[in-house]
C-alpha cells in the first residue's frame, strides 16, 4: 500500500520555523516498523510553512495514498482537522489515521461527527498498532483485536484496550526510516539538524508534562553509545547533520 505521513505545520511564536525546523521522531520510527513492500513518504509541513495546502494536494496526487496518517500535538488539533477535511475531498478512498499527544490524550475530540474526523485513531505508542492496522486494512480482517487503536463504524468509533508501553532495547522497535522523507531542510540556526530517540517514558509527574498520561509512570532505560540506535546516525564529517537532538524525557 501507499502510505502518506504528515507532521502538522504549526510552530510555537517562541519556536520560529527561521530558527528551528525539527523533523517529526515518530513518522520516521513508524516507517521503520510497517512491513517492508509498503511504500511510506514521510512528510514534515514544518518545512513548508507558507505553502501547506498546495503541498498536500501535490504530495496526495503524486503518491494517491491508501492510508494517510497525521501525528498531532494539542495546539495543531485545528490545523490537522483542515488537513483531513482537504484530504477526503482530493482523496475521498483514503483511509485517514491520526496519531500523536493529542489524538491519544483526548481522543473526543476527534470522534465528533465533523468534517475533519478520521477513521482511525491510534493511541500511545504506534509502531506496532500501525503496523497491525496497514496488515488488516490490506487482508479485510477486523480491527477489533488490534490493542491502542480506536476505529470508526459509520457513526460509532469503538476503542480498543491500551497497548502496553515497548521497549526501544532490543528488537521490539526497528529503527527509524529517515529515507522515506520526502521534504528536505531541517535547521536549528541555520545548521543541518535531526532527532534520534534515546529513551521513552519518565518516571517523575510534572503536573504541566504529557508524559505520564501517555505512557504511564515508567521509563525505557537510556540507550548507551554503543547501541544501534545511536551507530545507524550518519558520523560526523560525513554529509549527516551538524546538530543531533536527542528525544529522552529527562
Ligand atoms: C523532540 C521534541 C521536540 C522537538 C522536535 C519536535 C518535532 N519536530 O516533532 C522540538 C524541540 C522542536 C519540540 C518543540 C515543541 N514541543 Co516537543 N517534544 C519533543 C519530545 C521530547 C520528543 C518527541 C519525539 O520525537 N518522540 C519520539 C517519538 C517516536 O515518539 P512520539 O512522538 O510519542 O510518537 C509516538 C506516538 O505518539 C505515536 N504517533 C505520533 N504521531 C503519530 C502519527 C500516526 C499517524 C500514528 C499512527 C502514530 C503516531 O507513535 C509514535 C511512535 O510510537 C516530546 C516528549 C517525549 N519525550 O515524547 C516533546 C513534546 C511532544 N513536545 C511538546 C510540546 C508542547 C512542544 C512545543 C509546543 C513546546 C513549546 N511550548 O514551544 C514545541 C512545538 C514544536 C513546534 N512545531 O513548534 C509536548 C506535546 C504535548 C501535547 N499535549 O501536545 C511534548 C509531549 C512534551 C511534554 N513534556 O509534554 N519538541
Ligand atoms: S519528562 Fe520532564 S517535565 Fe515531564 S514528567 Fe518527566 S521530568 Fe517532568
Amino acid at each position: 500500500m501507499n502510505i502518506l505521513l504528515f507532521s502538522m505545520p504549526d510552530s510555537f511564536e517562541h519556536m520560529p520555523t527561521v530558527a528551528i525546523r525539527m523533523p517529526n521522531g515518530a513518522l520516521t520510527s513508524l516507517a521503520g516498523n510497517v512491513d517492508p513492500h509498503h511504500r511510506v513518504s514521510v512528510a514534515d509541513l514544518i518545512l513548508v510553512q507558507s505553502q501547506v495546502r498546495q503541498t498536500v494536494i501535490r504530495l496526495v496526487q503524486e503518491h494517491q495514498p491508501d492510508v494517510v496518517g497525521l501525528s498531532v500535538m494539542t495546539f495543531q488539533r485545528h490545523t490537522a482537522q483542515k488537513i483531513i477535511s482537504l484530504v477526503r475531498r482530493i482523496k475521498p478512498d483514503a483511509h485517514i489515521v491520526v496519531g500523536g499527544y493529542d489524538p491519544s490524550l483526548d481522543r473526543v475530540a476527534y470522534t465528533r461527527p465533523a468534517p475533519g474526523r478520521p477513521d482511525f485513531i491510534v493511541r500511545g505508542e504506534g509502531e506496532a498498532t500501525f503496523r497491525e492496522l496497514l496488515r488488516a486494512l490490506e487482508n479485510g480482517r477486523d480491527y477489533s483485536a488490534i490493542a491502542g487503536l480506536s476505529y470508526r463504524e459509520g457513526d460509532q468509533f469503538h476503542h480498543n484496550p491500551e497497548r502496553p508501553v515497548s521497549s526501544l532495547t532490543g528488537e521490539e522497535v526497528k529503527l527509524p526510516r529517515r529515507d522515506s522523507r520526502v521534504l528536505q531542510g531541517y535547521t536549528l540556526l541555520g545548521r543541518p539538524v535531526d532527532v534520534v530517540e534515546t529513551s521513552r517514558g519518565c518516571t517523575y509527574d510534572c503536573s504541566f508534562c504529557s508524559i505520564i498520561e501517555m505512557r504511564g509512570e515508567t521509563s525505557t532505560p537510556t540507550l548507551s553509545s554503543g547501541s544501534s540506535r545511536i551507530s545507524a546516525m550518519p558520523t560526523s564529517g560525513g554529509p549527516g547533520p551538524s546538530f543531533w537532538w536527542t528525544t529522552t524525557s529527562r
